[in-house]
């Protein structure tokens, strides 16, 4: 049964479109057109959630350009490379990478070397979701070719970023998380020994991380390429390597994902159901804090729980199987003054009560329309309608006040950042689809 959209939803339904119409370069989506001019893998990712239920052929030509990037060892790079685009498009472009000197990167596209939220399985199942009974060959067909891509991504996860062998996939640099200059990466990144004369160009866009917090991440790839992006490196060596609520959430949910797509297709689901149920059972093992009551990122470096508490805790959620009373717990969080119940416009990034917090900075207190797409899809999945309905209101009213900015201000909804975003308008789109055709909320 589906539900008609009101005026002013098909108002907004237009203009998150126009939005993504125009940010198609043919063969995928970039994220803003002139802030991000390459093909990132969690926007283009989320982007596509958006297109299942508006452009379904776009949908799959976007997933696929960028499985175009993914190495032979099955690593999904985070970012595609537009060659066609000058050099000083984007810092750091191919230049930094130097993805074509290893033997493991694709030949015909240049790529980063890291990774991001592996949120791809979950985006094809829902793909498949939205399909009308008219789709469903060619939806089938679509599973069938990008299965073994995300078998090899997943492998490639728990093969190379299994680095304590708990279950768990590490990142190796704050780029991977997608929250890129989050507080919870505040103390490994401050326990860089950077060499004393470094050099990253000055970045002329507002509240974008500049400056030293730049030079920490360019340092940080700059090691990896010098290892050669090894994996030995990467988990005995290198000085950033944490495990993230977010990240592992995502990989969470991919996993189950991966399973139900391995049934739709009459294949084996069980080293899915298995990898998931690890994985289930470490994050709460390992990211879990009973003594403040919330999920922390874990540096492996020390062993340690990284002290900020971030948007990211509340990503557990996305675990079907998460304990009832963790639920409690998160919810309990999320509605208290530390977030939601301070915030005009939740979800903040970073606990407001925090000395990190700050209402403008980079991934350090907005409100971002993914993070609250993440959190609505998991409250709605463990039945909490409340907490669903205030994160669809809240996201909704960020964007009819503000349009499709990069991210907001959590307290009286300003927009920051980029305009023309495009996982703000995708994001809408599925959400507003959502309520129109509940079977593939
Ligand atoms: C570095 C593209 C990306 C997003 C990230 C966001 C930002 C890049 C940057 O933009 O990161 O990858 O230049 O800061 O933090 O989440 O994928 O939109």
């Amino acid at each position: 049964m589906t539900t008609r959209l009101t005026g002013d939803e098909t108002a907004l339904w237009d203009a998150a479109a126009r939005v993504l119409d125009a940010n198609w370069t043919g063969t995928g989506t970039v994220p803003s057109p002139g802030l991000y001019p390459h093909q990132w893998s969690w926007d283009s990712t989320f982007v596509a959630m958006g297109l299942a239920r508006h452009r379904r052929d776009r949908a799959e030509r976007e997933l696929m350009s960028l499985f175009r990037g993914q190495w032979r060892d099955g690593l999904l790079p985070h970012m595609v490379f537009n060659t066609r685009l000058p050099r000083h498009a984007y810092f750091p472009g191919p230049e930094l990478w130097c993805s074509a000197e290893q033997p493991a990167a694709p030949r015909k596209v240049h790529t980063s070397a890291l990774t991001q939220p592996p949120l791809q399985a979950m985006a094809v199942l829902r793909l498949h979701e939205c399909a009308t009974p008219a789709e469903a060959e060619r939806s089938r067909a679509f599973l069938a070719r990008v299965y073994p891509r995300l078998v090899a991504q997943h492998d490639y996860l728990a093969r190379c970023r299994d680095v304590d062998s708990s279950g768990l996939i590490a990142i190796c640099h704050p780029w991977e998380s997608g929250q890129d200059n989050s507080p919870a990466w505040d103390r490994p990144l401050g326990a860089l020994q950077l060499p004393p004369a470094l050099y990253a160009p000055h970045r002329n866009t507002y509240s974008i991380p500049t400056g030293e917090d730049y030079e920490r991440y360019v340092w940080l790839v700059t090691l990896l390429r010098e290892a050669g992006y090894r994996h030995d490196y990467i988990r005995e060596a290198h000085p950033f390597i944490v495990e993230d609520p977010l990240v592992n959430a995502t990989y969470l949910a991919s996993t189950h994902a991966l399973a139900e797509i391995a049934v739709i297709l009459g294949r084996d689901p069980v080293q899915h159901r298995e990898r998931a149920e690890r994985v289930h059972r470490a994050i709460t093992d390992r990211l879990w804090d009973c003594e403040s009551a919330c999920f922390r990122a874990r540096d492996l470096r020390d062993d340690r729980l990284l002290p900020v508490v971030t948007v990211a805790a509340f990503a557990p959620l996305l675990d079907p199987e998460l304990p009832a009373s963790i639920v409690r717990n998160l919810v309990d969080l999320l509605l208290s003054a530390r977030f939601a119940g301070a915030a005009g416009y939740p979800v903040p990034t970073c606990d407001i009560q925090a000395p990190a917090f700050d209402r403008g900075g980079y991934w350090r207190g907005p409100t971002w329309i993914n993070t609250n797409w993440l959190l609505w899809y998991g409250a709605l999945a463990h039945g909490h309608t409340v907490i669903a309905d205030l994160l669809y209101g809240s996201t909704l009213r960020l964007v009819r006040q503000s349009g499709f900015r990069e991210y907001f201000d959590p307290f009286d909804g300003t927009g920051r950042g980029s305009h023309d975003y495009s996982w703000s308008a995708a994001l809408v789109l599925d959400l507003l689809g959502a309520r129109r055709a509940p079977r593939a909320a």
